[in-house]
């Protein structure tokens, strides 16, 4: 057996050196990982050849090579030539190339990255648009067609907008089966998918393993779409039934004094328990989506997740007031869910000791006012002994669950448009538009009525219609 070319269908990175030809392989495999793949400014980064397999259930089921790059590609068609002799180049002086270069190392970059091609492997050949055509990567596509392997050129431009693209696509079109665009700084999903089609137009005779690796790679992402939209609605439930509560020993003439301080220290937990709450959503989502570089910042005044203490979240984010009223009419009035819920299923008949706190009635609908952030704090006893406890949230705003939503899905599409190529270390935490205010009423509804159970504190959290609803959601936000 060969050592770069194995039984699945392989396929060789190459290019000049600095390209993109790692990042490439990095968005593709989702890898952004640099000891795994190094990508890097400096030109040269990569100096040998790497096996990358793409694998299902410890099955490789196509390998990439990435490669050193390109050099001095003049040079050595000129010895290749030179080897040759007469007439045109072919695979078998390519391959004698390579071995005495290993060897004799002058043009070693070239010896290394022409070997796993003249074993067999197909070529993706990367070049950067942006840059002006020389005659070293003319040199370069003459080399690779030598080889007479299969091949296709990856468009990839690094610059914003270039002029040259379509001067590149003629040239290229001469010398490959096929020019496609691939951007390891933008692809998604998408993408990447149709980039392992394409490689069916290049590769006939592996055409069964190529199609079942894209059914593979389709039900994978179709599963994590799944998990996602399960860790949102976890989240969710959790975060609508979260309650915090403070015990108060204290006499009743000091309660005054007390409930002041406690309801602070109330406010200030219960709003970190939710920041919590999202976090992990986060950091489920992201190892979902295999990124070790983009992270949740886990330093709390750092962390821009859902500030629910600004004003400007509860503009941005969530419904419009009059979306609001139209789904929680619909739903059963969502008001007089809030304002059960401060109580239900903690006083037990018991009553409470002080009552609302900062005033019950969640009706926020009053007045011009913006959607006020209250947290209904009520005191109530527990079984038996004499001791007070302060309960606090959810807050009375009936926007709070849609803030919550449009921020997890805003976030989703930050991390499942992120391409792995990209070196750069990111934080979650963009700026960006809401996304429910363009639901439709039905969905709307739909959702309302499932926040109305959790606020409630239905047991169940997992509801089917409202998953295949957050799926779909999924789609739309993956889509952009
Ligand atoms: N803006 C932008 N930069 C890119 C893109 N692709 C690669 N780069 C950058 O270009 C540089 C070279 O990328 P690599 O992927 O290491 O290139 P390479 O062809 O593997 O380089 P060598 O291994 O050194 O031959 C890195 O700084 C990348 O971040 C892109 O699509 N957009
Ligand atoms: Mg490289």
């Amino acid at each position: 057996m060969n050592e770069w070319v194995t039984d699945a269908p392989t396929f060789a990175v190459v290019g000049k050196i600095n390209m993109g030809k790692s990042s490439v392989l990095s968005t593709l495999l989702e890898i952004d990982d640099d000891k795994l793949i190094r990508v890097s400014s400096t030109p040269g980064e990569t100096t040998r050849c790497y096996a990358l397999p793409l694998t299902f259930d410890d099955k490789e089921m196509i390998r990439f090579v990435d490669t050193p790059g390109f050099s001095r590609a003049l040079e050595v068609m000129r010895v290749i030539q030179e080897l040759h002799g007469e007439g045109t180049p072919d695979r078998a002086t390519i391959r004698r190339f390579v071995d005495e270069q290993m060897e004799k190392g002058e043009f070693e970059d070239e010896a290394r990255l022409l070997e796993p091609v003249v074993e067999g492997a197909g070529v993706l050949y990367v070049v950067d648009p942006s840059k002006p055509m020389r005659d070293a990567f003319v040199a370069e596509m003459e080399i690779l067609r030598w080889t007479g392997t299969p091949r296709m050129a990856l468009l990839n431009e690094k610059a914003e907008h270039s002029d040259r693209t379509e001067e590149w696509k003629a040239r290229l079109g001469s010398y490959f089966n096929l020019v496609r665009t691939f951007n390891a700084h933008h692809a998604r999903f998408e993408e990447r998918r149709s980039l392992l089609k394409s490689l069916l137009e290049i590769d006939e005779k592996n055409k069964g393993r190529i199609e079942q690796t894209i059914r593979l790679i389709d039900s994978e992402w179709e599963q994590r779409r799944e998990e996602s939209a399960e860790f949102i609605m976890d989240f969710l439930a959790k975060a609508l039934k979260h309650r915090e509560t403070e015990k108060i020993d204290e006499k009743e003439e000091e309660l005054e004094h007390r409930k002041e301080r406690a309801k602070e220290q109330l406010k200030k937990r219960y709003y970190s328990s939710i920041a919590t709450f999202e976090e992990q959503t986060y950091r489920k989502l992201l190892k979902l989506y295999r990124h070790k570089l983009l992270k949740v910042e886990v330093v709390e005044e750092k962390f821009h997740g859902v500030d629910l203490s600004s004003e400007e979240t509860w503009q941005k984010w969530g419904l419009s007031r009059s979306q609001l009223a139209i789904a929680g009419g619909l739903a059963g009035g969502a008001a007089g869910a809030a304002i059960d819920i401060g109580t239900a299923g903690l006083t037990h008949g018991f009553g409470t000791v002080f009552g609302a706190l900062t005033g019950a009635g969640g009706a926020f609908f009053k007045g011009d006012s913006l959607p006020e952030l209250k947290i209904t704090a009520q005191g109530v006893t527990f079984d038996g002994d004499r001791r007070k406890a302060l309960i606090m949230g959810p807050p009375e705003s009936d926007n709070f669950a849609w803030v919550l939503l449009d921020r997890v899905l805003h976030h989703y599409q930050e991390i499942v448009t992120r391409s792995h190529g990209r070196r750069d270390e990111g934080t979650i935490d963009g700026e960006g538009e809401g996304w429910v205010r363009k639901f439709g009423r039905e969905r709307r509804t739909l959702i309302q009525k499932w926040v109305i159970g959790q606020l409630k504190g239905v047991e169940r959290s997992f509801d089917p219609e409202v998953f295949r609803e957050l799926v779909s959601v999924l789609v739309e936000v993956e889509k952009g």
